[in-house]
């Protein structure tokens, strides 16, 4: 038992479900890796949503306002960790959910896509095609979700999809701990925040944000500026 006075009392429930969920199989064992990768650029930008942060989740709110047909990607750490909170974006914009593994199984597709509805999210089914130009398995998509999508949300991935999706003309969206990954350095939009303080953020400022023109809004940010923004914050905490 993990005693609630316990100094990191949320991150090790995290690594407590986040086991469990590998057990089961929702996470993939390399999952787990990625977390730890995630961990390690939380503890270095303090554990906590930063000035910078908090603006590019405004912007998020702005652009899937604006979006016409925005869709979430979800992959095992993402449904495990936030299913409560996608089911809450979901509610607030609407926007579309679908499964997109790497560690792709159709038993392991099932278990996220029944985990996200246990939990309230509407996931988009259907027949998956090879929409998006990539060899793995992350390139299968539904016509109706991903493959037609104006902005794709995606979190806790590495960058060749984001990169063939923003070569794709789609707004990309990336929720990630990392500013050198590529995954934040090709999106539209990074978000160098932890996806459980992010996603709240996120639907909080869809009550207040207001909606524009999608690629307009799109090609004003100034993406580089919120990598640098982070990257300043953990040098400033390591000095
Ligand atoms: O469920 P699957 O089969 O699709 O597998 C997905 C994995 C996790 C294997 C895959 O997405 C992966 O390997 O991811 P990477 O390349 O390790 O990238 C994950 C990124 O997310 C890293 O840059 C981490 O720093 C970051 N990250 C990890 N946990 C969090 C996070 N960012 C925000 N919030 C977190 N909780």
């Amino acid at each position: 038992m993990i005693p609630r006075n316990h100094p990191r009392y949320r991150s090790l429930k995290m690594r407590e479900s986040l086991a469990a969920a590998a057990r089961s199989g929702l996470v993939s064992f390399e999952g787990l890796a990625a977390h730890g990768r995630g961990e390690a650029f939380d503890y270095l930008i303090g554990e906590r949503t930063t000035a910078s942060a908090a603006d590019a989740e405004r912007l998020a709110a702005q652009l899937i306002l604006s979006a016409v047909r925005p869709v979430f990607s979800v992959n095992g750490n993402c449904a495990a960790l936030a299913a409560d909170e996608i089911a809450a974006l979901q509610k607030r914009t609407g926007v579309a959910v679908e499964v997109n593994l790497f560690h792709r199984t159709g038993e392991r597709m099932q278990q996220v896509a029944d985990h996200l509805t246990a939990h309230g999210v509407e996931v988009l089914t259907g027949e998956c095609e090879r929409l998006v130009p990539l060899e793995h398995d992350r390139g299968l998509c539904l016509p109706e979700g991903i493959g037609s999508a104006d902005l794709i949300l995606v979190a806790l991935e590495d960058g060749d999809r984001c990169e063939a999706l923003r070569k794709m003309g789609r707004v990309v969206i990336a929720i990630d701990l990392n500013p050198l990954s590529r995954t934040a350095r090709l999106a539209t939009l990074p978000i160098i925040d932890e996806l459980t303080r992010t996603l709240p953020a996120i639907t909080e400022a869809c009550g207040t944000e207001m909606a524009g023109d999608l690629h307009t809004l799109a090609a004003s940010i100034d993406n580089q500026k919120f990598l640098a923004d982070a990257l300043r914050e953990m040098r400033e905490r390591l000095a």
